[in-house]
């Protein structure tokens, strides 16, 4: 646990499932260490797992075809720093919280650092906004922001991002997440060579204005809200952005912003081999940029994906040091629970990429042995972490069912009484 001034309500698991999870871990430690694993160790490796919390998922999401919102949702940035902390004290796994510039631009910045400080929770990357015009914004992007013709706008998106680079100095941040929105409908709309100049210069200026310290995320994102040609559609594009900008610009993968059945964990694999992988938006997808659940349709690509993580940390690849965030939008789900579930299955994922057998597979691999490298690592995945991450749980102070320690704490009724109903319906506030 961190600093937080009080220790979560709900935490106190009843006594049946205390002893219950004591039984489950007894017998998967005894089996792994059969297996020649140190189950300590492995507890130990999954306390080490943490993600960002994104300060956009605390309230219900929506699509454009409406909003459903819920009650004692967070109306301030305080108020979602206060759900952060919650989520962070029930899974101790989720220390910091990623912000979104202008959703979250607050008005004392030394404000937002001493509730940080009390809330015990810290900031990951913050995140710039071209995709929508703000009130009073003088021009505007509808045609495009960074790739835009027009010098003014560009000049403008480049001033609105020194400007993010700021908020994020002040809380302490040590990377900005650059996604555009920037693209054509219809095909002659825009030049798709000029466009992507246009963006690679602009990203320079951005980039020159970094501090030492930080590192600079570009994320692609196929299609959406650019339905035709977006400019940064892949990840060969953020590719070529980051080996233009310098070493501290590595690509990020939003696992929503990949086309069914793309292999992402190869993409993963190739951005990890040349040290540009630079952090995750973790969710989920059917279809798009869905925004689902992490691990809720394809949870064996998420394990996959995390193989490649930890194989690549075991041998200390060059530039290897993951952002990892969540990206997701909560349209039916309480925020809170979902975010829960979502660290959950984030944490099982990598729990089970940590029980690969790599020299063996690597046997495997060279002697051609198809069917056995592939069971090592079906082995892996289909063992049943669940009592060594709720044990990781426990020992960073969190509980061992957050989900389920959530709805006994009586938070969500006491933020309803606390947080007056915000307006039913509205515009969506997720993309
Ligand atoms: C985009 C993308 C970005 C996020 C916005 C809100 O689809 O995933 O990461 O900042 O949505
Ligand atoms: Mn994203
Ligand atoms: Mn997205």
């Amino acid at each position: 646990m961190t600093a937080t001034s009080e220790r979560p309500a709900g935490l106190e698991a009843g006594r049946a499932a205390e002893r219950a999870h004591e039984r489950d871990f007894a017998a998967l430690a005894e089996r792994l260490e059969g297996e020649g694993f140190a189950a300590d160790k492995l507890v130990a490796e999954v306390q080490g797992f943490e993600v960002a919390l994104p300060s956009w998922a605390f309230a219900t999401g929506g699509t454009r075809f409406g909003r459903f919102s819920g009650a004692g949702e967070p109306r301030t940035l305080r108020e979602k720093m206060e759900d952060a902390a919650f989520v962070h004290g029930l899974t101790g796994a989720a220390p910091r919280i990623s912000l979104h510039i202008p959703w979250d631009a607050a008005p004392n910045m030394d404000e937002v650092c001493s509730d940080a400080r009390r809330l015990g929770i810290g900031f990951d990357a913050v995140n710039s906004n071209t995709f929508q015009d703000q009130p009073g914004q003088p021009l505007s992007y509808k045609l495009g922001s960074f790739s835009n013709p027009n010098a003014a706008i560009r000049r403008q998106a480049i001033e609105h991002h020194l400007h993010v680079i700021e908020v994020g100095k002040a809380v302490g941040s040590k990377a900005l997440t650059v996604w555009l929105a920037d693209g054509s409908n219809y095909p002659g709309q825009m030049s798709l060579r000029g466009s992507f100049d246009r963006v690679r210069e602009c990203l320079q200026e951005v980039y020159a204005a970094l501090p030492d310290d930080w590192r600079l995320f570009t994320e692609h994102k196929p299609y959406e809200p650019a339905f035709y040609a977006t400019v940064v559609q892949d990840w060969g594009s953020s590719l070529l952005l980051a080996q233009s900008l310098g070493d501290r610009a590595q690509c990020l993968v939003d696992l929503g912003h990949h086309l069914p059945s793309v292999n992402i964990e190869l993409i993963v694999a190739r951005l990890l081999g040349v040290g540009k992988l630079g952090g995750f938006h973790f969710n989920d997808s059917k279809y798009g940029d869905d925004d689902l659940t992490a691990g809720s349709i394809k949870p064996y690509v998420l394990f996959l994906i995390f193989h490649e993580l930890v194989l690549a940390g075991r041998e200390e690849l060059p530039g290897f040091d993951p952002a990892y965030m969540i990206d997701q939008s909560h349209n039916l789900k309480d925020p809170i629970e979902a975010l829960l579930q979502t660290v959950d299955q984030l944490q099982q994922a990598y729990a089970k990429a940590c029980l690969v057998d790599h020299a063996q597979l690597a046997e495997y691999q060279a002697s051609g042995d198809v069917i056995m490298a592939e069971r090592t690592l079906k082995q892996a995945y289909e063992t049943d972490v669940r009592p060594l991450v709720a044990e990781a749980r426990r020992r960073r102070g969190g509980a061992l069912d957050p989900v389920l320690a959530f709805r006994a704490s009586g938070y969500r009724a006491q933020k309803t009484a606390e947080r007056p109903a915000a307006a039913p319906g509205g515009a969506p506030t997720h993309l």
